[in-house]
């Protein structure tokens, strides 16, 4: 039900939570036993309370992004609940600090607060909201398969298709050599069967030469999609890969923005795309590259933030896979259902983030 015409801003608490794993990180761009968030409550004069966090990676970032999201919230105070005026504002306000980084992951973790509180007080679920309509989304389990040793990938392989029935899981590559990539790939393969699809992810640790060799060498193994096969920007290098490979080549997590999307886009830099909340820009940012992904015809998955990734999803033109994590659900509320493989969008207002409090206190630092 309507509540508000018009929501106000009033302060932000920005607290810090680091939440062990059960499957340890442990990838090319880092080995991480336990997963930091950032949690933001945004509360309006009105009383509504919007949500979000932000998955920073580093425990310690929580001391630089913290203050730059209270000081935005300061000049926020006072101000009309609208996320398009106020992402503008905030990003100009950065540009002599640079419109990449740390100024676009606080602006995200607000944008996405405030269309929370937004939707709340319209009384819809985001997906909703953005004029798209609650219901599942199909999803790959993300939760391990990472650089661990190749005798623990078989159970572990299995593990993550039972814990939702899931019809797709991301396996790491980029070993030492392409005869421990084809072997891990072989074990997880002969452990899951034919009818599962097996994403997988490079973090970027290749060399364009070694990437070359072997992207090649593993074209014919059926893999799904080649992510990040080497460092994220240098799209002429991504697009050289994209074009000579059949297996579909996937980026995204690392692009800051939408006109830094566009570009990657422009450059026909890959085949698919995964933006991650917290770098393209909150809701406001994705709504845009959706928009430049679906003009385009291309795939849009997402990467990590399934609760609000969901809800766009299912309002973007061209949404393909959500990547499954469940390393935030102990601080939630009402965790995310899964049911054969898909993940479904709550029909609640908002976009669904609630927190458990005594969770919350017992994994703060
Ligand atoms: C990833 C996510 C989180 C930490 C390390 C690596 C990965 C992914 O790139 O796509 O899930
Ligand atoms: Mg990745």
């Amino acid at each position: 039900m309507k509540q508000f015409e018009k929501l106000t801003f009033e302060s932000v608490t920005v607290r810090a939570v680091a939440i062990p794993m059960r499957r340890p990180i442990v990838a090319k761009v880092g080995t991480y036993p336990e997963w930091p968030f950032i949690l933001i409550d945004v509360k309006t004069k009105e009383g509504i309370i919007g949500r979000s966090y932000l998955e920073p990676y580093l425990k310690n970032a929580i001391r630089y992004i913290g203050p730059v999201i209270e000081d935005m919230a300061t000049a926020f105070k006072g101000r009309t609940l609208a996320p398009l005026d106020m992402y503008r504002d905030v990003i100009s306000s950065m540009h002599l600090l640079g419109r990449q980084g740390v100024s676009v992951i606080a602006a995200a973790g607000l944008d996405m607060a405030i269309w929370d509180a937004l939707a709340k007080a319209a009384g819809l679920p985001l997906a909703a909201m953005l004029g798209g309509s609650v219901g599942p989304i199909r999803s790959y389990n993300t939760n391990g398969l990472w650089l661990i040793p190749t005798e623990k990938l078989a159970e572990e392989a299995k593990g993550l298709v039972a814990e939702g029935n899931f019809k797709a899981i991301k396996i790491r590559l980029g070993r030492p050599t392409l005869a421990e990539d084809l072997k891990a790939n072989d074990v997880v393969r002969s452990a899951v069967g034919h009818d599962i699809e097996l994403m997988c992810d490079f973090n970027q640790g290749q060399t364009m030469q070694e990437a070359l060799l072997r992207m090649h060498a593993l074209d014919d193994q059926g893999l799904y999609w080649f992510e990040e096969p080497v460092v994220f920007d240098n799209y002429a290098q991504t697009a050289q890969l994209a074009r000579e490979l059949q297996t579909p080549v996937s980026i995204g997590e690392n692009i800051y923005g939408s006109r830094s999307f566009f570009d990657a886009v422009q450059a026909q830099a890959a085949d698919v795309y995964m933006p991650d909340l917290m770098r393209i820009g909150g809701v406001t940012g994705w709504m845009r590259a959706a928009a430049i992904a679906g003009a385009a015809g291309l795939p849009l998955s997402s990467h990590l933030y399934p609760e609000v990734s969901a809800h766009l999803l299912r309002a973007s033109e061209s949404a393909d896979w959500l990547e499954y994590r469940d390393w935030g659900n102990p601080i939630m509320a009402e965790p995310f259902q899964l049911a054969d493989g898909h993940v479904t969008v709550p029909d609640r207002p908002g976009n669904g983030i609630d927190w458990d409090e005594a969770a919350v206190a017992r994994y703060a630092y």
